[in-house]
């Protein structure tokens, strides 16, 4: 029995920005009040750890062990958790939910203030909410990632971030609703809230833009626009619901521009799906300027900024963003699981590769090389 004590084991440890990750033994400390210990079965890789290993969060705390698409069981829980207990299918929740705050009590929306004590959008603290980490390694501390930290054999995370899932779940599976997924989908279901017969145009077709291409089917749209500047996403964009493919190298005017033409005018919908400010003015210049809705999921760098003129908006454009796709996440995550479960979507058709948590560098480097969809790291 590992219940209050600390635990030894491997993890994927970042030293610093543009480094390989390397497999360290680490010390995981048990949990205090409110926070539950997981031994992670498996974790995807999204381009937002990414966007960490490039060095773009400029304020990111290193060493760092990141990760935050994850499933796993829980190990132990600390003192005052209730909503799970040891041998619990769990998945992280990166987007907290604490169901206090005036962000959980909004009907609205999905933001739980927690996040900023964590992690807010401009200052990442990388520790527990008493400010001590969890992890140390070769007597340091190492800092975690958005409160979930998943590239690790075990982690511990707030009782706010962590949710019980269908005991049966498919955890090489479900962990891509921890993150991917739930946020293209959501942006596609609950963002933007496409309609039947709409247009919609999809800027980035990784993880999180396929995901939305499965939204928007699902929700009806009759045309739905693939971009990419990397033609080998086209196939698995079409097997997934796009009805056409565009890629920018194919023409010399602007994308913006091609989008109008084929769709006389602009979509209902279009999506950032990238981190690229340049392509989230595209995104909005694609939309119609009257009844079009843009939504920017994409992460971009931490001091980046957008400026366009206000008279887009004049016309009746409408600009939004959000995270995890609108979800609320203790919430939704159990539902899509058991919706996955009963097959009211499919995932598979993002994971791409399957690997050993110990191969971490090779899975990022299918992801520089625009190889792989979602990876999924296995312990
Ligand atoms: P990914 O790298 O797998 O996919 C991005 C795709 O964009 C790739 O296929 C690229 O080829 C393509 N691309 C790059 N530049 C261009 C360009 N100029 N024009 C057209 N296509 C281009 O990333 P992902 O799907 O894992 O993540 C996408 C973004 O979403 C990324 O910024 C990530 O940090 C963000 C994200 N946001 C949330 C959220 O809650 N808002 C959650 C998870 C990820
Ligand atoms: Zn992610
Ligand atoms: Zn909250």
């Amino acid at each position: 029995d590992t219940a209050g004590k600390v635990i030894k084991c491997k993890a994927a440890v970042l030293w610093g920005p543009r480094q390989p990750f390397k497999i360290e033994e680490i010390e995981v400390a048990p949990p205090k009040a409110h926070e539950v210990r997981i031994k992670i079965v498996a974790t995807g890789i999204c381009r937002s750890d990414d966007h960490v290993l490039e060095g773009l969060m400029k304020d990111k705390k290193y060493p760092v062990i990141l990760g935050h698409e994850g499933a796993g069981i829980v190990e132990s829980i600390g003192d005052g958790v209730t909503n799970v207990k040891p041998g619990d299918k769990v998945i992280p929740l990166f987007l907290p939910y604490c169901g206090k705050c005036r962000g959980c009590a909004e009907p609205k929306s999905n933001f739980c203030y927690t996040l900023i004590s964590f992690c807010s959008i401009v200052k990442l603290t990388g520790l527990m909410s008493d400010n001590t980490s969890r992890f140390t390694c070769k007597g340091q501390v190492i800092y975690n990632h958005i409160n979930t930290s998943t590239f690790t054999e075990y982690t511990v995370v707030d009782e706010s971030s962590v949710v019980k899932i269908h005991d049966d779940a498919p955890l090489e599976k479900v962990c891509l609703i921890g993150c991917g997924f739930s946020t293209g989908y959501g942006s596609a279901v609950n963002l933007a809230k496409v309609e039947p017969g709409s247009t919609c145009a999809v800027f980035g077709l990784g993880g999180i833009g396929l995901s939305v291409i499965i939204g928007c089917k699902i929700a009806g749209a009759s045309r739905i626009i693939a971009i990419d500047v990397n033609s080998k996403k086209f196939e698995k964009a079409k097997e997934l619901g796009a009805t056409e493919c565009v890629n920018p190298k194919d023409y010399e005017n602007p994308i913006h521009e091609v989008i109008m033409n084929m769709t006389d005018g602009g979509v209902h919908y279009s999506f950032e799906c990238i981190g690229n400010t340049d392509i989230m003015v595209s995104a909005l210049l694609s939309s119609h300027l009257s009844c079009g809705t843009t939504v920017i999921v994409g992460v971009s760098p931490s001091l980046s900024t957008i400026s366009f003129t206000p008279r887009l908006l004049l016309t009746g454009r409408t600009l939004k963003g959000g995270l995890f796709g609108g979800f609320k996440s203790k919430e939704s995550v159990p539902q899509l699981v058991s919706d996955l479960m009963a097959e009211k979507f499919k995932v598979d058709g993002l994971l791409s590769h399957k690997l050993l948590f110990t191969e971490i560098n090779k899975g990022f480097e299918l992801l520089h090389k625009g190889e792989s969809i979602r990876t999924v790291l296995t312990f």
